[in-house]
């Protein structure tokens, strides 16, 4: 699109009541964290494909994650999962994050990977298995202390394979019990993000389930602890927009797993083929940050922590988190283009084609000249892709050979 054509954008924008400036300021305000582990090899439990050039350790990962900010201007953070990143010194991973332009994002225990785990682990009816699991909860915090991480994001592999394999009602409170020790603990600026899924690895049942278990369990904690979504861990069909609304009506949404999903949990580059569906999400988002008549909400909404959640198990790793990276904010910026006031009044008038037609006219536009005119204000690179292509770090990485750290 030359200049004359942004031109005519902006003021086909302007007569639909849309601000530039203000959208522009909004996605600048937008930071998407990578996922240190989707920087490490990765494959199904059929084969994990080795690829050369793949982190060997914490700092490498930390490194590749710079790549995807460096090139985007959006990306400012790196989620930690431990142990996969476990180091000796935390200080020094932190001041490795900073050297390297971005800061160390949500820390993840893992409580899934210990043989101690395969009946559970905050909720193992064996009390030592479940001191053990919570210990390393706390662990967690420390560690976030540590690299100055506000974030503790919790997902657990926890669930049974057979009817009567275990009390589901007993293992519920020790769930609680575990996770009002772990919230007990944390400073009061830091926070707790709760994940859910209804399947996977245990194929009966999981102890969290849904967002109502979930929801239901951050109100009984308190204020530190919010919902995370992660688009991959619903139902075929569920309508995640719609639990994204709630969950901001609520003032209970926390954080954001992106990623795609075809059948199953696929972690694959977000909106690959769901775009429409990342886009009504977004849209709720916006329509809440800009709710003035609910303020509670907009701040909710404004202190989403958006992360990717992905494993690439085919394609090289650092431009895939580009690419998703692009995506979600091409999807935040059709989102800011939807005229909100014009939806009311659709709304009010029970104009259903109106309002379809609203939402959809947004979704419609090209916006990919606005966030190259974007990006190259923040000091980012214009097309992100081909800037990476060009930079020659997927050469330079190619020495670390195969056989990377673990995720
Ligand atoms: C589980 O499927 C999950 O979504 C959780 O967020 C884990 O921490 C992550 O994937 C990595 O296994
Ligand atoms: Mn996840």
């Amino acid at each position: 699109m030359s200049d004359k054509q942004y031109a005519l954008f902006e003021e086909q924008q302007k007569a639909r009541g849309i601000d530039l400036e203000k959208v522009k300021n909004k996605i600048k305000g937008l930071e998407v964290e990578t996922p240190s582990w989707g920087f490490g090899d990765s494959g199904t439990r059929f084969k994990v494909f080795e690829q050369e050039g793949i982190p060997r350790d914490p700092f490498e990962k930390i490194e590749d994650a710079a790549q995807v900010h460096k090139f985007t201007g959006s990306s400012g953070a790196a989620a930690i999962h431990i142990p996969w990143d476990k180091v000796d010194d935390y200080k020094a991973l932190k001041s490795h994050a900073q050297d390297h332009g971005i800061s160390i994002g949500a820390v993840n225990p893992n409580v899934f990977q210990d043989d101690d785990y395969k009946f559970g682990s905050i909720t193992n009816s064996d009390p030592a298995i479940r001191k053990k699991a919570t210990d390393h909860l706390l662990e967690c915090v420390d560690i976030a202390r540590e690299v100055d991480s506000k974030a503790i994001s919790l997902w657990f592999a926890d669930g049974t394979n057979y009817p009567g394999q275990a009390d589901f009602r007993k293992r519920k409170n020790w769930m609680h019990e575990s996770l009002q020790t772990l919230y007990n603990e944390l400073d009061d600026d830091m926070r707790m993000l709760i994940e859910y899924k209804f399947f996977e690895p245990a194929f009966y049942h999981t102890d969290l389930a849904d967002w109502g278990m979930a929801f239901n369990m951050a109100n009984k904690l308190g204020p530190k602890a919010d919902v995370l979504v992660d688009t991959g861990h619903h139902p075929q069909a569920a309508n995640i927009e719609h639990i994204v609304a709630y969950l901001l009506d609520e003032k209970k949404l926390g954080g954001f797993h992106f990623n795609s999903r075809k059948y199953a949990d696929d972690d694959l580059i977000v909106a690959a083929h769901n775009p429409h569906e990342i886009f009504l999400i977004m849209q709720q988002i916006v329509a809440a940050e800009e709710d003035k008549q609910d303020p509670a909400a907009a701040k909710t909404a404004g202190n989403i922590a958006y992360m990717l959640d992905q494993c690439h198990n085919i394609e090289p790793k650092i431009p895939a988190m580009i690419r998703s990276i692009m995506n979600v904010q091409n999807l935040y910026t059709k989102a800011c283009l939807v005229n909100l006031e014009e939806l009311r009044e659709a709304q009010e008038k029970q104009d259903v084609l109106w309002a379809e037609e609203v939402v959809r006219e947004a979704y419609e536009f090209d916006v990919t000249p606005l966030l190259k005119a974007v990006r190259e204000e923040m000091g980012a690179a214009p097309d992100p892709m081909k800037a990476y292509r060009d930079s020659g770090y997927a050469e330079k990485i190619l020495k670390r050979d195969k056989g990377g750290a673990d995720r």
